[in-house]
């Protein structure tokens, strides 16, 4: 069963950055969240289709933040490191951050916006411009290729609807020694944290450890360890095997990082319906918070923009209906985000340098999650008196 417990209004496409002559056709829906009693799975109500999401006009590049680059690095040398795989895939390659680490011959990469497929390509690396299906990994089985020993996936896997379809199209393609190691938002630092933001129309789930160990286990599929990471805000690392029915499939011990995030959300609450009711009332308070804010300090004469046009910030824009009266522009170091308008609020996105950052009292940060990044760069602002504002983990002013 599926209870309702939050609702964040009409919203548009977190990353359909747009035109002005576009603002009358924008396309919105109602983003409501849900949990499942049953797998304990956290949703949104209603998916939007994922053809009008990931497109050639997708904006979203790894690249482009450079801090995730340096950390797809390390990644990649982690699990060189830990696995040594021979063959390797990646769902959700993007412009190729992750897939660069590895040599070309043994790896490809899945990725349905063509404009990115084509950049991997170029590079070398045999990639499908597909929705990741079962139809998909039995094509790759027939275009023969052999089983991969490290499926990866970072962000993308939250991304999907259909998650049994998912795990079995990951169990179709892993090696019998292989590992499917994936990456996504965790849903306890996002209750922790107060950071709704995490939920827009890219994000049908948000994941606990617990949900997913019920849906990879429906699946053939076990989780053998887990990591915790910094990145986006606070996300989970977590490393898959096969389930070992018999001896034909490597059996990798389960390591206690697994029982311990399983407890520590168990002890949170995250498997009753109340902690989530109780999240709503924050997260509204929250919105209350930053109206209140920054109508005052717009009141009072202060200029404020923001810096980081993501798809968090589009939820929090849309859901605070906050517009160009109270945050003027936005700036980005994404080329194909800069000359647009965001979703929903229409706000200008302009490329940082062409902003005096001198010029404004206030920054809001739309990119919280690289905080220290971007006060550090900003320090000239600090030094001149400027100010941020975070809603995370709650709304406050700092310097
Ligand atoms: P960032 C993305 O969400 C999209 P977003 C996606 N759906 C997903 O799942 C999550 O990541 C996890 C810019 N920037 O990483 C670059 C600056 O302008 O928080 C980016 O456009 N100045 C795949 O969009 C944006 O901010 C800077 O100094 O919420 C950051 O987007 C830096 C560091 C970044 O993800």
């Amino acid at each position: 069963m599926k209870k309702e417990f939050l609702d964040l209004g009409r919203q548009p496409i977190a990353n359909a950055f747009l035109k002005e002559k576009d603002f009358d056709d924008e396309f919105l829906f109602d983003l409501k969240v849900v949990f499942d009693t049953e797998s304990k799975l956290i949703s949104i109500k209603e998916f939007v289709d994922p053809e009008r999401i990931f497109n050639e006009n997708y904006p979203y590049t790894t690249s482009n933040s450079f801090p995730m680059v340096k950390h797809f690095k390390e990644t990649a040398e982690m699990l060189m490191k830990k696995f040594n795989p021979l063959t390797v895939m990646e769902i959700g390659s993007n412009d190729g951050v992750f897939l660069k680490n590895w040599p070309n011959d043994y790896t490809i990469g899945i990725e349905p916006c063509g404009h990115f497929a084509k950049i991997t390509n170029d590079l070398g690396y045999q990639t499908y411009s597909e929705f990741w299906t079962t139809e998909l990994s039995e094509k790759i089985k027939n275009d023969g290729h052999v089983d991969f020993d490290l499926i990866y996936a970072a962000n993308c896997i939250c991304h999907i609807h259909d998650l049994d379809e998912t795990f079995k199209a990951v169990k179709n393609l892993l090696s019998k020694d292989g590992v499917f190691v994936f990456e996504d938002p965790s849903l306890l630092r996002i209750l922790e944290r107060n950071s709704y933001d995490q939920i827009y129309d890219e994000h049908p789930h948000i994941f606990s450890i617990t949900a997913l160990d019920n849906i990879l286990i429906n699946n053939g599929l076990k989780i053998f360890r887990v990591d915790n990471l910094s990145v986006h805000g606070g996300s989970n690392r977590i490393y898959v095997s096969h389930l070992p029915v018999h001896t034909f499939f490597r059996f990798r011990p389960v390591e206690m990082s697994v029982r311990e995030n399983l407890e520590k959300e168990y002890d949170f609450g995250l498997n009753e319906f109340k902690i989530y009711q109780d999240f709503a009332k924050r997260v509204n308070k929250s919105k209350n918070d930053l109206i209140e804010l920054l109508t005052k300090l717009k009141n009072d004469g202060k200029r404020i923009m923001s810096i980081g046009a993501t798809s968090k910030s589009t939820t929090v824009f849309n859901y605070c209906e906050i517009d160009e009266s109270l945050i003027e522009c936005i700036t980005d170091t994404t080329p194909d985000k800069q000359g647009m308008h965001s979703p929903g609020s229409h706000i200008s996105v302009v490329d940082r340098e062409s902003v005096n950052l001198n010029d404004y009292d206030y920054v809001f940060l739309g990119a919280w999650n690289f905080k220290e990044v971007i006060a550090n760069k900003e320090k000239d602002f600090i030094e001149n008196g400027g100010k941020f504002i975070t809603h995370v983990p709650e709304v406050t002013v700092f310097s």
